[in-house]
């Protein structure tokens, strides 16, 4: 069987990760030290036993902890590097990486220590690993979206450094309307949209993301198979669904692999996508998720094929440099 070589060896673009996401726990520990910031983990193995996760919530609280020992721009310049030669050896050839300026500004790190640290790593993979690499600003939906504009006003200096906004964390109960006026406002400064929605949330904050925000991809959006209309409406629009298939796993959002429906967003004709999400919390990176999912559901080397071909038509890359991947 040849389809595990051509999953590995297709050239491909990661859409949806968070790099935050790639710290793993040996380089958590290794920063630890360097900064002298306590974590509540004796070793590398008990921090990893605690990766056990019920639902998004119980990921995000220990996401977030884990983040807490990045201080220095080389700290963020570190924990990229690490993700872009991790990507590089999947053949990841573009990767598009959200990143949570509020985690790190609200522990009085300064948003530019983060942008320049992730920023020069991006420019360094395009250099000596020839992965084109982007950055989004994502604003966490947890929090007001007042803060989500100061977050906004703090990163505009910097707005060469990344191509557009995006929003994460705990979904259920904050829906994309909460975000209105920021996205309108990241819109008329031409910065690209996406939200995630519909990952634990109902269909309904799929089609607000895509009515209210405007948003030009959605991030998961694995629910909207739940609301035929909402299928049509993605299907016709050709708006790609960043499906994190592991992340899913994790989760719980579906009990097994071979439950997971990206087959069914496929053969729907959705530009449904494969991506890792947090490759460091949910057990690999492109390749795994790729392996994994495949192995369990059947997809065949034509899904493949229509799964490559959607990351880089979902990409943001410029229109000359696409005709180049496609
Ligand atoms: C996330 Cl899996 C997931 N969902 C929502 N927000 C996130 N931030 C990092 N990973
Ligand atoms: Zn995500």
């Amino acid at each position: 069987d040849r389809l595990p070589a051509l999953l590995c060896a297709m050239p491909k673009a990661e859409l949806h990760m968070h790099i935050e996401g790639s710290l793993e726990p040996e380089l958590i520990f290794a920063l630890a030290q360097r900064n002298g910031v306590a974590i509540p983990y004796a070793s590398v193995d008990e921090l990893r036993q605690a990766y056990a996760f019920t639902n998004l919530q119980s990921f995000l609280d220990i996401y977030y902890a884990g983040a807490s020992v990045l201080l220095k721009e080389q700290d963020f310049y570190d924990m990229a590097w690490a993700y872009l030669e991790r990507a590089a050896a999947d053949n990841v050839v573009r990767t598009e990486m959200f990143f949570d300026p509020q985690t790190h500004t609200a522990r009085g790190v300064d948003v530019k220590v983060v942008i320049d640290g992730l920023h020069r790593a991006c420019v360094d993979a395009e250099a000596t690993l020839g992965v084109s690499a982007a950055l989004i600003l994502c604003f966490l939906r947890h929090l007001s979206e007042e803060d989500a504009f100061e977050t906004l006003e703090q990163a505009l200096p910097h707005r060469d450094k990344f191509i557009g906004v995006g929003l994460d964390s705990s979904e259920v109960g904050h829906p994309p309307e909460k975000f209105a006026k920021v996205f309108g406002r990241c819109r008329e400064l031409g910065l690209h949209l996406v939200a995630h929605a519909g990952e634990e949330g109902p269909p309904a904050y799929v089609w607000s993301a895509l009515d209210v925000l405007k948003v030009e991809r959605v991030d998961h959006g694995v629910q909207s198979a739940r609301d035929p209309a909402l299928m049509a409406r993605l299907a016709q629009d050709r708006i790609p669904l960043t499906v994190c298939p592991l992340s899913n796993l994790k989760l719980c959002v579906f009990p097994d692999l071979k439950a997971h429906n990206l087959g069914t967003l496929l053969d729907a004709g959705l530009v449904a996508t494969v991506n890792s999400d947090d490759p460091a919390y949910f057990g690999g990176y492109m390749n795994e998720n790729f392996l994994q999912t495949f192995a369990a559901t059947g997809l065949t080397a034509q899904h493949a094929w229509q799964l490559a071909a959607n990351s880089f038509e979902g990409s943001f890359i410029d229109d000359a440099a696409k005709a180049g991947y496609v």
